[in-house]
């Protein structure tokens, strides 16, 4: 009984481990040159996805309350993060709200707030800077651009539907057993 349970909730957390992984700022990084709110609106957040900040030792990373956000204090961050290189795990549904605190930084729009929603609701995002003048060609002498994170939504979506199947097998298993 108990292995079957154990089993059960492995098969249910599982597919948490497979989230998408969103570059925060794409190629720009985590830095004032960056519009956040148009890379933001490219994105689909979901429980169980990640954010990777990338950055500079001129910038960290505070993830603040809305009010916050807005007036950019950091005086009351949540959490600081620094080094570099962040990875953050998206647990719960909801708002998330980031700024950097070097001084100035957040003013010049050195700021992000995402809204998280419930894994099940994971739609592929759009390519965020689909080139222009290129139509895709099956003949391409150039090499393919690199993967979009609309490609690793889709394989994300592949491995749930693959453990949704495994969950089905488990399940059979344990009552035959
Ligand atoms: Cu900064």
């Amino acid at each position: 009984m108990a292995m079957r349970i154990a089993l059960l909730i492995l098969a249910l957390a599982t597919p948490v481990v497979y989230g998408a992984q969103h570059v925060v700022g794409g190629s720009q990084g985590w830095s004032q040159t960056t519009d956040y709110a148009t890379w933001t609106a490219a994105q689909t957040f979901a429980v169980g996805d990640t954010l990777l900040f990338t950055y500079d030792s001129t910038h960290q990373v505070d993830e603040v309350n809305q009010a916050d956000y807005n007036s950019c204090s950091s005086s009351n961050a949540i959490k600081n993060y620094n080094g570099g290189s962040t990875t953050i795990t998206l647990t719960t549904a909801g708002p998330m709200y980031f700024i950097c605190p070097t001084s100035g930084h957040c003013a010049q729009g050195m700021k992000l707030s995402i809204t998280v929603v419930a894994a099940n609701g994971t739609t592929p995002s759009g390519s965020p800077t689909a080139p222009t003048g290129t139509p895709p060609s099956t003949v391409a002498a150039s090499p393919p651009p690199p993967p979009k994170s609309g490609v690793a939504s889709i394989s994300c979506n592949m491995n749930n539907l693959m453990f949704g199947f495994l969950l089905v097998f488990v399940t059979m298993f344990a009552y035959m057993g």
